[in-house]
């Protein structure tokens, strides 16, 4: 097909529209602003004092803290899934600075990390090197998206000045211990001084003075909500490194390497997160988070409220943990933890009269059984222990426990389903009403009492039951002992009447059980921050005072820990700090009265998740060499507010894959701050936001490799590469899946507006979506309409005329102005999106030079979605202040109201008149109004009504009398 040229036919050059809007003219034009934004600092966002205050209208405005997570700087590069999050924070926070704000949004780097570390080791390329490279390369790959970031306070986790102060909050969280009762961190001095009055009792009943430092440290350390402690972790002589559960397989090997694995207990730092667990909890409700976000934190942090029972055996105690004390005349065995430290004590040397053969597990005695299956329980992670679809197995320890609501006697049994980390370690066996329990007591031919009534027509006699029955809904039968009686209860009132019996006696009480751990916080790596940390000639361990801060990394030689005879158990970690002996052994003076002292270095390294855990607080005042954050500065940008009672980021977008470890991580952290009064937000982040991901498409070969994307084509419905058949699945964009689109390669085609604009019109923003080169030209057509409606594209001149628009215009204008300004405040872009580009076609198809007032709101409309056109045509339009802070336009509300409806009148059911009404309008609006109009009354022509029918706003029928 070919279209005519009327420029060619005058034989005019051969180029009719020079001024077109192209890729070329694009590219132009956001260079050319970018340059200008960032010379002219457009994105600065005033602080109300310090070295980045200014502007103090713009200060006195309301603020709005928009903020991404940050990304780690890989060496991949960004494909065009990675700036989804980035573009729509950008385009909000373009619109809120549109509104009236004064916007605070940049962008850091999360720079420490394992990868860059792996470089390291194969390449010897210090991890300094790689990353900083990396970060250059990544900004430059972000700065051609045109985003309105303030530069300015930009920063890597990896900069001294920036690890100085992750130091420094280390410092504080070690300096401090969690007060129960006031339910806060206090200053671990304000401990020490309640042990030596005495207003506090030393654990262990001798005084504070007699206690020498070893011994105080090693109180304090029971305290201090940073901690070294002996944890049991899984260690690898042959990898040289500890292992986390997942990276162990079932044989206990590991998946690396295929090395043995011990259990070794290994002197580890821990954050006491788990004194925060309620607090963590409560202050979900406030937050303006999505719903599966928050529910995830709560499962994890998992609070059960239950009781703590004792069960009497030999004169002493089992105590279990149950949430369900309800149950107790169904308990019918006890389980304890195979690790359990009462074990030993109750294994007896042979089996009492009545032991049943399949509770020995087929061994001679108690305690052959118990060695035996403790062994083989060892080589088990938690999680495999747990898991739901396997046998259960375990062996009875020759011990009866009295259940003590009925007096019942009642074996006791080791099982690797009952964890030693939770609750007591130890369980009363309910198995009419647990399914691991029910399962158990199947195996092991145990009786199963039913003391909940079912409510699902399976009847009471559990022989015939093929799980176990669970509601909260049911009545409690069969629950009647010595002075206490549960039948007829529901579940809740059951638990408070059978809890406060036992409290009463003295046997039990309510309490709280937590699934949260305390946070293992150390790691053998290089790559990570330093712990400020040396150890005295008695173990001990001091801070290094602020003045030492921050401590840098020192240059090694080899980056990756040491590795030893993989089956030597013997052994442990000899982490890469270690081995730079100049820089772990120090004379120092720590300024503490003691004066200069030899001290060891720790040489573990802080894990990922710290840097990201107040790097909000450093955006505010990232310049700051004397204080974490000045308060002021702190309580202007994040602090308390109407509907933010824990202060906050107001705006937090990231994926949902950081639901709890991050964001649970950085909440602990500003708890802590905010306890000691550094920070006035107890909460890091007021609203999160999750954007879906952007997939693609993955194209496989016949053994399953994926080909290159580009180059598969498409015939008659299969899909080929190089003359070969593949097949195809959508699926995560990367490179190693070969489907990767940069960036880059899209803005060169056709500028960051059109990627901007089609990463938003892709659909709802928390929604997942394929992405799709092919389509990206739509956006792209858009802008090129938007152009022409406002250059002529043959000379280059604004064709706007000073006229004013038509009713039909201004009413679609004014819709669009009163939908895209929803929209953009609901973060729904792609809608956004619809609107503009129906204004736009709408002034298209309208034909003729567009009124100067239609054009520039048009522009002001796009400018928060595509920034750089929207600045160029707000130049072209005679402005010489920029468009970045331009006021929103606001709609005329008389235009937004929907066109006309036709409403019908008749009269004994023939049609008499039609009226163009509101469709807004009231039943008795709409009976005035068509009881007043001429054709109506001419056609009653006097006549009497006995009855008027209105359906607003599209029909009145009228019956005369
Ligand atoms: C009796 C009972 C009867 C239980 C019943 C449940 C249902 P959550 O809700 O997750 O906190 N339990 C306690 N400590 C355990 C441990 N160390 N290892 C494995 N299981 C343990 O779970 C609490 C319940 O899990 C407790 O309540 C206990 O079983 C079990 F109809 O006690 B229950």
């Amino acid at each position: 097909m070919s279209e005519t040229n009327p420029a060619a036919a005058t034989g005019a050059p051969v180029d009719a529209a020079p001024n077109r809007y192209t890729a070329a003219v694009a590219a132009e034009i956001e260079a050319r602003w970018q340059d200008f934004w960032d010379a002219e600092g457009t994105y600065a966002a005033p602080n109300p004092k310090g070295d980045l205050a200014g502007d103090p209208a713009l200060v006195a405005k309301p603020k709005k803290f928009i903020m991404d997570m940050f990304p780690y700087p890989s060496g991949a590069g960004l494909h065009v899934g990675h700036p989804l999050g980035y573009i729509a924070t950008d385009v909000f926070a373009r619109f809120q600075r549109m509104n009236g704000h004064n916007v605070l949004h940049t962008l850091g780097f999360d720079a420490f990390g394992l990868p860059a570390e792996q470089y390291a080791v194969q390449t010897g390329t210090h991890p300094r090197v790689s990353t900083e490279a990396n970060i250059e390369n990544m900004k430059v790959q972000l700065r051609r998206l045109g985003l309105g970031h303030d530069k300015r306070r930009s920063f890597a986790t990896i900069d001294p000045e920036y690890y100085k102060w992750t130091q420094w909050i280390f410092l504080q969280i070690f300096d401090s211990w969690y007060d129960d009762e006031a339910k806060k961190a206090r200053p671990i001095a304000e401990l020490v001084a309640q042990f030596e009055s005495g207003e506090r009792a030393v654990p262990g009943g001798r005084s504070w003075d007699a206690l020498n430092a070893a011994e105080r440290a090693d109180v304090l350390g029971e305290y201090r909500l940073a901690y070294a402690s002996d944890a049991p972790v899984n260690w690898c002589p042959g990898l040289g490194t500890v292992l986390a559960n997942e990276e162990v397989t079932a044989d206990g090997r590991s998946e690396r390497g295929n090395f043995p694995v011990f259990k070794a207990k290994l002197r580890q730092w821990n954050m006491r997160i788990t004194a925060y667990a309620d607090r963590l909890l409560d202050d979900l409700d406030a937050l303006d988070w999505p719903e599966a976000i928050k529910l995830q934190q709560r499962n994890w942090i998992g609070r059960s409220e239950g009781a703590r029972v004792d069960f009497p055996i030999d004169g002493e105690n089992i105590t279990v943990f149950t949430t369900r004390p309800d149950t107790l005349f169904g308990a019918t065995y006890m389980v304890l933890a195979p690790e359990h430290p009462l074990v030993e004590k109750f294994t007896l040397a042979a089996w009492p009269e009545g032991t049943h053969d399949v509770w020995t597990g087929g061994h001679a005695t108690p305690a052959e059984a118990v060695a035996a299956y403790r062994a083989q329980a060892a080589s088990k992670s938690d999680v495999e222990r747990q898991a739901e679809a396997k046998d259960k197995t375990g062996v009875f320890i020759g011990s009866y426990a009295t259940n003590p609501v009925n007096g019942e006697q009642i074996p006791v049994f080791i099982a690797d389903y009952v964890l030693m980390g939770y609750g007591t370690g130890a369980i009363m066996a309910v198995p009419a009403g647990d399914q691991r329990d029910f399962e158990f007591a199947r195996a092991f031919e145990l009786p199963i009492v039913c003391i909940v009534e079912p409510t699902d027509g399976r009847g009471t006699d559990t022989s015939t039951w093929e799980d176990a029955f669970a509601s909260y809904d049911a009545k409690i039968i069969n629950s009647t002992g010595e002075g206490v009686s549960l039948d007829g209860l529901g579940v809740v009132e059951a638990k408070a009447r059978i809890t406060e019996w036992l409290e009463q006696r003295g046997i039990g009480e309510g309490t709280v059980n937590f699934r949260l751990r305390d946070w293992l916080f150390s790691r053998q790596r290089y790559w990570g921050e330093p712990f400020p940390i040396v150890y005295d000639e008695d173990g001990v361990a001091h801070s290094l005072p602020e003045s030492m801060l921050p401590l840098e990394l020192p240059e090694v030689e080899d980056y990756s820990p040491r590795t030893f005879d993989p089956d030597d158990a013997d052994t442990s970690p000899e982490t890469p700090l270690s081995r730079n002996e100049e820089w772990v052994n120090v004379t120092l003076d720590l300024g503490d009265g003691r004066g200069p002292r030899k001290y060891r270095r720790e040489t573990n390294t802080m894990p990922n998740w710290a840097g990201s855990c107040w790097y909000e607080l450093r955006y505010l005042d990232p310049h700051n060499s004397e204080a974490l954050v000045d308060p002021e500065i702190e309580q202007y940008w994040m602090g308390p507010r109407e509907g933010q009672p824990h202060g906050g980021v107001d705006l937090y977008v990231g994926g949902a894959e950081h639901a709890v470890l991050h964001l649970l991580y950085a909440r602990f952290w500003s708890k802590v701050l905010f306890d000691l009064g550094h920070v006035s937000s107890a909460e890091p982040f007021h609203k999160l936001f999750n954007q879906g991901m952007i997939q693609a498409f993955v194209y496989r070969d016949s053994r399953g490799f994926p080909v290159p994307a580009e180059e598969v084509e498409e015939r008659d419905g299969a899909f080929c590469f190089q003359g070969e058949k593949v097949t195809k699945l959508l699926g995560k964009m990367g490179k190693s899946l070969k489907n990767a689109v940069t960036p880059e390669s899209i803005c060169e085609e056709y500028g960051a507006d059109t990627l901007r604009l089609y990463e938003m019109a892709m659909g709802p923003l928390d929604v997942s979506r394929p992405w799709d080169t092919r389509a990206v030209v739509g956006q792209f057509r858009l802008l090129q309409r938007l152009w022409r409606n406002v250059v002529d594209e043959a000379t280059g001149e604004v064709t706007v005329v000073d006229t004013e628009a038509d009713e039909d215009t201004l009413r679609a204008l004014h819709k669009a102005i009163d939908g895209v300004r929803q929209d953009l405040d609901g973060m729904r872009f792609n809608t956004a999106i619809a609107k503009v580009t129906e204004l736009n076609n709408h002034l298209t198809k309208a034909g003729g030079a567009v009124p100067r007032s239609v054009a520039e709101s048009l522009v002001l409309l796009v400018a928060p979605l595509a920034p750089h056109i929207a600045e160029e045509l707000w130049r072209k339009l005679g402005h010489t202040d920029s468009v970045v802070h331009q006021d929103f336009p606001v709609a005329d509300p008389a235009y937004v109201v929907d066109e006309t409806v036709t409403c019908v009148v008749q009269i004994k059911g023939k049609v008499k008149a039609r009226l163009e009404v509101s469709p807004a309008i009231s039943d008795e609006e709409l009976e005035k109004v068509a009881l007043a109009d001429d054709k109506v009354v001419a056609a009653l022509d006097g006549a009497g009504i006995r009855k008027v029918i209105v359906r607003a706003p599209k029909l009145v029928n009228i019956v005369p009398a």
